[in-house]
């Protein structure tokens, strides 16, 4: 069946919630198996039960009211799922959070957003709790069960409740979640996302991009907290009638374990991650069932891209998203992906290259990328709106070139340009460089403050096991980057380190590398 909506017209009364789970078994896919996780598998008509009797209890023992905000707390599990959808059922707006985060975190978000009532894995209470003894919001913390074994609060109650639930009527421009950006800074935004957008990324970027069929089976890393994840891992394949296989704790090892035993056809992850991967195939590892290899999160550099298709004879779809757009909005596509090259803007996009004045630049020059569509930037109560969305275009702090075929092509994140004795020179440029040797497992590239020269070039670098951390190994990767690009790029500070620091949702904190 094709799902694109013409135009993205919605019926003006829609509720996510039911459209992905009941919705589904309306259409026939009520035995086709939604989610695989902690051990179990459950069909769409399981899910759909499972997420009414939920949806029952929220509204029916916890007061929940439409429009109320509820926080949910868990690893990635159909446990959360389960909760999502339910609390959308019930008309509420979800904010995910990630399960590393502590009370500290949780209360900024709480703060924020004003959360009275938040939902908890039993398993990772106490943090929540404690944010909920200093919070003048938080007043219910209600724990279930993420094994799903029905062995906490929220599961016992429901298991007595009906399968069948009236969601609450809801209208297409209603907030049903709220993504919060990962907060770095310690000052986090949440951006509202309305009941259409969840559908719009879903068939714009999955259905036409990823042409994501029913006997799709979907595997990935990031967290359902972070609108990547969401999407890749649980809007995407419910809303086409495949199956999520969902790991709490994701790594390499165990997606290829679920690529080969489920046979999984599509992977959401980052470039580390697909390194890592293809280092296993090596070994044997057999992911020749995967048609699609999504790659978001971080740029991805040119050798990942190059080694990949080589591999597996087909491209890793690189793609630039952010929280604020909810998911991918420009895309490499099967047809024409190319190395070093972000693709075009996914359907109902539009993205253009701009000076600080907002006139756009001339083709093969770098500005900053400026995108408008249906899902665009709307922050919950921040003045920082008017910095990100001018005149209606969301400026997403990368700098890109656009190429004369119309082609984005990704040069840094606009922090992350580094101006050394008058050059411009883009970071992630050395970084895809020096991934290229055989040597390095990581690396980031920051400027560092330099008296002659304004900044160098200063990589940190991750090395492989066994190659010595010395004068003569910092002296080869300066060669073959010298090598690989213009010479004058290569990084006059290499420094040796066990690991790059990260945002929870695996994004390299180069900020924390320029304060080093
Ligand atoms: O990279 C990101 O920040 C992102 C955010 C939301 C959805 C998708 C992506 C890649």
């Amino acid at each position: 069946p094709t799902f694109l909506t013409e135009n993205f017209n919605y019926p003006e009364r829609i509720n996510v919630g039911r459209i992905l789970t009941d919705g589904m078994v309306e259409k026939g896919f009520g035995d086709n198996v939604a989610l695989i996780g902690n051990g179990r598998q459950r069909t769409y008509k399981e899910l759909a039960d499972w997420t009414n009797r939920l949806a029952h209890t929220l509204v029916e023992d916890y007061g929940v009211k439409p429009g109320n905000r509820i926080l949910i707390r868990s690893a990635n599990n159909p446990a959360m799922v389960a909760c999502w959808l339910a609390a959308t059922k019930a008309g509420a707006v979800v904010v995910n959070t990630m399960p590393m985060l502590r009370a500290g975190e949780l209360s900024a978000i709480v703060d924020k957003a004003e959360i009275s009532f938040a939902l908890c894995d039993s398993r990772m209470m106490d943090e929540i709790v404690s944010c909920g003894k200093t919070s003048k919001f938080l007043k219910t913390i209600v724990s279930f069960d993420g094994t799903a074994n029905h062995d906490a609060e929220l599961d016992r109650i429901a298991l007595g409740k009906p399968v069948k639930f009236d969601c609450v009527d809801t209208g297409r421009d209603d907030v049903a979640l709220l993504g919060f950006t990962s907060g770095t800074t310690g000052d986090p935004k949440a951006t509202m996302h309305f009941h259409r957008d969840l559908l719009m990324i879903a068939d714009g970027y999955a259905q036409e991009v990823l042409g994501v069929t029913p006997k799709d089976v979907f595997v990935g890393s990031p967290p359902l907290a972070f609108t990547f994840g969401l999407g890749g891992l649980a809007i995407f394949p419910l809303r086409f009638g495949a199956t999520a296989t969902l790991l709490e704790t994701a790594s390499p090892a165990n997606m290829i374990e679920i690529i080969e035993t489920h046979k999984a056809t599509i992977c959401f992850t980052a470039p580390t991650a697909y390194r890592a991967m293809m280092r296993a195939m090596d070994e044997g590892a057999d992911l020749s069932t995967l048609r699609c290899a999504v790659s978001a999160g971080e740029t991805l550099p040119a050798p990942v891209f190059d080694e990949w298709r080589e591999k597996t004879g087909k491209p890793m779809l690189d793609g630039i998203g952010a929280t604020e757009m909810l998911h991918i909005f420009i895309t490499n596509r099967f047809e024409d992906a190319k190395a070093a090259c972000t693709g075009r803007p996914v359907t109902g996009y539009e993205a253009k290259v701009v000076d600080d004045n907002m006139n756009e630049m001339p083709r093969g020059e770098p500005g900053r990328l400026a995108v408008r569509g249906p899902t665009g930037c709307r922050y919950l109560a921040d003045d920082r709106q008017a910095k990100y969305v001018r005149d209606g275009w969301n400026i997403t702090g990368d700098t890109f070139v656009q190429d004369d075929h119309g082609y984005f092509h990704f040069a840094a994140r606009n922090d992350d340009m580094i101006v050394s004795a008058g050059y411009n020179i883009a970071g992630p440029e050395v970084e895809a460089a020096l991934l290229a040797h055989p040597h390095v497992v990581e690396c980031a590239v920051v400027g560092a403050p330099d008296e002659d020269r304004g900044f160098i070039v200063q990589a940190h670098v991750v090395l492989a096991d066994d190659v010595p951390k010395d004068e003569y190994t910092i002296k080869r990767l300066q060669d073959h980057v010298k090598a690989t690009i213009a010479p004058y790029k290569y990084p006059r500070s290499v420094i040796f380190t066990d690991a790059l620091p990260k945002t929870q949702t695996g994004k390299i904190q180069r900020f924390q590398l320029r304060a080093s």
